[in-house]
């Protein structure tokens, strides 16, 4: 009896422990987020058109720290070494000042959080590469970031330009332009020579609400493993090239995890601006209707492949027969008692 007391205690502590191990458990990777915006307030409802910039115009660029698919903030550990390359090949260090940006912790609680920013005037047409290094001792990572800040019509000059960052990643798939479900392909570096058989995580951003909602809908769908819908995650190849698909649009966060060094992970990362799928649906009034519609042709479409399959298949006619018998036979033994 004394016994039993004992085991169902260590039972409870073990499951107690269980339960809060799996309510904080759910996180996915940490990235360093690059979002250009025209002021703090409207910081975190970055869109593709944020990395647009017209000729002359001043860009500030928030770095945070945070896990973009949740929208959850860390303190930055450290400061961000900030830089941009203009489209003629000119790097141009920028100076960083400390703020603190509102957010969301990892239990959920409304927070401040040491963030960075940076200007900068866009005065050439072409593309400008932001690009950061910041280090994390608490997540032994340092992140090696890029994102680009385009300008001007048919101006698509210096978006594939190679920094010769630690870590890098160099796109084959220029990263602007691009709708929901394109492909986007790039070769991922380390000291400037491919980096082959690497992880490769990648993660939308999304903004509070949306962040909440898509972590719920996902716990409630795969409990067994949430993050899995989080961060999905592809690999290089030998000559250290990936692809991935976005399928939606916002702003992609793609990383490739190269060595350790000193004891943290170096990790090449690229922000790539996704748009909505182009030509837009005509009116949001037409969206419902229009889904409703496919919805429809893919029924009616699996109902003509089922039964030109269900014709196709020899033995799916005799199977249907042995049924039959077997109905007949049973209504009968039925009757008989
Ligand atoms: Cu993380």
């Amino acid at each position: 009896m004394e016994r039993k007391k004992k085991m169902a205690t260590i039972a409870a502590i073990i499951l107690s422990g269980l339960f809060i191990a799996s309510a904080m458990g759910i996180a996915s990777a940490h990235f360093t987020m690059i979002f250009p915006s025209d002021s703090d307030a409207t910081l975190w409802d970055v869109t593709p058109e944020d990395y647009i910039a017209e000729l002359g115009e001043t860009k500030t660029v928030y770095i945070m720290w945070g896990h973009p698919y949740e929208h959850i903030s860390f303190d930055m550990a450290s400061v961000p070494e900030v830089s941009v390359r203009k489209p003629d090949g000119t790097i141009e260090q920028l100076t960083t000042e400390e703020i603190t940006v509102e957010g969301m912790d990892e239990e959920g609680n409304p927070g401040t959080f040491v963030a960075y920013k940076a200007s900068f005037t866009v005065d050439q047409r072409g593309d400008s590469i932001v690009f950061v290094r910041y280090e994390d001792e608490d997540q032994k990572l340092t992140d090696y970031v890029k994102a680009i800040i385009h300008c001007g019509e048919e101006q698509w000059v210096g978006w594939d330009a190679e920094l010769g960052q630690k870590a890098e990643i160099v796109p084959f798939t220029r990263p602007y332009g691009l709708e929901e479900s394109f492909v986007f392909m790039g070769t991922a570096l380390y000291d400037e020579n491919a980096l082959p058989d690497a992880d490769v995580e990648v993660e939308k951003y999304h903004t509070l609400d949306l962040g909440k909602a898509v972590v719920e809908t996902a716990e409630t769908m795969f409990p067994y493993d949430p993050p899995m819908m989080f961060t999905r995650v592809t690999k290089t190849n030998a000559a250290g090239e990936f692809a991935y698909t976005l399928d939606e649009p916002g702003i992609w966060f793609v990383g490739a995890y190269g060595p350790e060094v000193e004891g943290l992970t170096q990790r090449s990362v690229f922000i790539i601006p996704v748009l909505d799928a182009f030509p837009p649906v005509a009116g949001a009034e037409a969206t419902a209707p229009a889904e409703l519609e496919g919805v429809e042709t893919r029924l009616k479409a699996l109902e003509d492949k089922i039964a030109t399959s269900a014709q196709g298949v020899p033995g799916f006619s005799a199977i249907a027969v042995i049924a039959g018998l077997f109905i007949v036979v049973y209504l009968v033994k039925r009757r008989k008692n």
